[in-house]
């Protein structure tokens, strides 16, 4: 991939996950879903993309997390040498992250678009309470007495803490910078040290690949051992097992309850403390090459094995999606069912038998063969009144079919009221249901009948023609084929002609019981022309029925299934979009962790070894 390529996928694979954290914001049950997933997508702006941008790997960051009041303000000044950042007694001060830059040489802050993604830099020093979506950058000050900043390197961030995994503000400002950093140091009290949300959250930064190291704070210096060794055991002993099956090492650190004195003077009256703590971070980071490369190579398999975890949301709502689908078409096979049983098998145009009558009249002579016409049909009269009295004696009275339009409202009714149902009875199982079901009770079925009605009008326009047309081309293929119309009415003529003839010879001298054989005749010629045009009559009625159920389909039944499918859609949440992320993201996961491991592997150079972008100069 060219870099342009990179920097547009690593955009992509953000976006998408952004996309789904903010689909999982809108259900409070998916709270931790959408805070795992703004890790992944701060771990692909973040880290990966600058890593693959060949920004430096210097400084590296070290991010001081853990719940409210855990300590963290403190440790950061511990870390720092000085009292820096504001420990305050009120549990959840700090609101938003600031970055403790070292003193000394300027270091090129990172410059990657995306970088910290919503997070703005605000220039202007803030108190740690301001709860906005801004981080802070200062600069600490100089090493008193001309001494070693230990941690040159690196920037400290002092957090905000992780007690709910609701308050999207905190969570999200916290995954920025747990995300960005290479080295995390977990503060977690003596009386909570075993809370659920902070404790998920430090097993979601194990399984991220994050270097951990825990400071235990505030408990008495006789429990300082058993309490870490409680922790080891409680906490860490549950952590989950790294990709190749390992357990991931934590070192453990007391901060037993410290007085005023000692934690206004971290460097000096608390260098008991600080020392190992710093001893720890930098045994775990020992080049910034190789601690970056750690950073971005676990952040890559994290989100190549977790990537499928991340979808699973995403997965089990389309199932629910497909669900609904499937009820909609379930309820348009049984509406057009109804429609086929209670108004087509019993419809029987009898706009037809217009066409039928005239197919008829079309066989008889135009013009001086009329008046033989006429002299047959006189003939005929016995025939003709013997048939009608037959027929209204034998022939039931059509059954009383019930209107199109009532079976059809009827059906769609029922096709409404069993979705309502159904959406009712799964409401409880998962939103996508739930909103359905809300939707049904603010106008769902309104707006659907409404859909229906309008759409009838067009049917409405379509059937009628549609059926003129299918009589018109049965007449048509009579009227417009003038050779074979003159031949059937000439045969007809000859087929009376000749039972006329036939009659007078066969019977010469006839008798008057023989001359009533010559209407016999003609009647049976006449009604043989009669069987024939039902039957083509017949034919095309059969055709347009079956024109009709498409129609139905193809105007009614179908558009409304699919407005019906596509509800759940709207309203902020997209069935589409679903498809899409999930369809884009393990496939831009993959290309993106091809590129880091090709890169570690030294196959293209090291970002260290890359030239670095002009350096930008944080003050504090
Ligand atoms: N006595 C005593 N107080 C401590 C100790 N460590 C921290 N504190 C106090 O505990 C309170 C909270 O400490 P912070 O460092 O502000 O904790 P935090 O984790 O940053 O808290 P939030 O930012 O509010 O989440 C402050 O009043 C600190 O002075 C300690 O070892 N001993
Ligand atoms: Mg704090």
């Amino acid at each position: 991939m060219q870099p342009l390529d990179t920097r547009a996928a690593v955009g992509e694979l953000a976006q998408d996950l952004g996309w789904l954290e903010n689909y999982c914001r809108q259900q409070p049950e998916l709270a931790m879903n959408a805070g795992t997933l703004r890790l992944a997508s701060a771990l692909t702006r973040n880290v990966i993309g600058p890593f693959l941008d060949d920004q430096p790997a210097m400084p590296l960051h070290i991010a001081v997390v853990g719940g409210a009041g855990a300590g963290k303000s403190t440790i950061v000044n511990f870390l720092a040498g000085s009292v820096v950042a504001e420990a305050n007694p009120q549990a959840g001060y700090t609101r938003h992250p600031t970055a403790y830059l070292p003193a000394g040489p300027t270091f090129p802050w990172p410059s990657y678009i995306g970088f910290m993604g919503p997070l703005n830099r605000i220039s202007e020093e803030k108190p740690a309470d301001l709860d906005q979506d801004v981080y802070q950058v200062k600069r600490l000050p100089p090493p008193a007495a001309g001494g070693l900043d230990p941690l040159s390197e690196f920037v400290i961030w002092d957090c905000p803490d992780m007690t709910t995994w609701a308050s999207a503000g905190y969570v999200s400002r916290l995954m920025e910078v747990a995300a960005l950093a290479d080295l995390i140091v977990y503060v977690a009290s003596d009386e909570r040290y075993n809370d659920a949300v902070p404790t998920q959250f430090l097993h979601l930064l194990v399984k991220a690949g994050k270097a951990v190291v825990v400071v235990l704070t505030k408990m008495r210096e006789g429990d300082a051992g058993p309490l870490a060794d409680h922790f080891r055991r409680e906490v860490l002993g549950r952590l989950p097992k790294l990709p190749g099956g390992t357990t991931p090492a934590v070192p453990v650190l007391a901060f037993p309850q410290l007085p005023q004195t000692v934690r206004s003077d971290p460097a000096g009256a608390g260098a008991k403390y600080r020392v190992p703590l710093l001893n720890q971070i930098l045994v775990q980071c020992e080049t910034a090459v190789a601690a970056r490369a750690r950073t971005v190579t676990n952040a890559a398999r994290y989100l190549s094995t977790a990537g499928e975890g991340l979808l699973d949301v995403a997965r089990r709502d389309l199932a629910e999606f497909d669900a609904w689908k499937g009820a909609v078409i379930a309820g348009e096979a049984e509406f057009k069912d109804r429609y086929r049983r209670e108004f087509l098998s019993g419809e029987q145009f009898r706009r037809f038998d217009r066409y039928r009558e005239r197919l008829i009249d079309l066989l008889e002579l135009p013009g001086a063969g009329r008046m033989l016409g006429n002299v047959l049909w006189v003939l005929r009269t016995p025939y003709r009144w013997t048939r009608n009295t037959i027929a209204s004696m034998v022939v039931r009275p059509d059954m009383l079919n019930l209107s199109e339009q009532t079976v059809l409202s009827a059906a769609l009714m029922g096709w409404l009221d069993k979705l309502q149902a159904e959406a009712l009875a799964r409401a409880g199982s998962h939103m996508v249901w739930k909103g359905i079901a809300q939707g049904f009770e603010t106008g769902l079925g309104t707006q659907a009948r409404d859909k229906f009605q309008q759409d009838y009008r067009t049917f409405e326009l379509k059937e009628t023609d549609e059926l003129e047309h299918a009589g018109q081309q049965m007449v048509d293929a009579l009227e417009k084929n003038p050779a074979v119309l003159y031949a059937l009415r000439v045969g007809k003529l000859a087929t009376d002609v000749m039972v006329v003839g036939g009659v007078l010879i066969l019977t010469w001298v006839p008798s008057w019981y023989h001359l009533l054989l010559i209407p016999l005749g003609v009647s049976a010629t006449h009604q043989t022309a009669e069987l024939v045009a039902r039957g083509a009559a017949e034919a095309a009625r059969a055709r347009v029925r079956n024109q009709r159920e498409s129609l139905v389909a193809s105007a009614l039944a179908d558009p409304l299934a699919e407005w019906l499918a596509g509800r759940p859609a709207t309203g902020g949440t997209s069935f589409e979009r679903l498809q899409q992320v999930l369809k884009r993201v393990p496939e831009t996961i993959h290309r993106l962790d091809e590129q880091v491991a090709a890169r570690v592997a030294g196959s293209i150079p090291l970002a260290a070894s890359a030239p670095t972008p002009p350096p930008e100069h944080p003050t504090a």
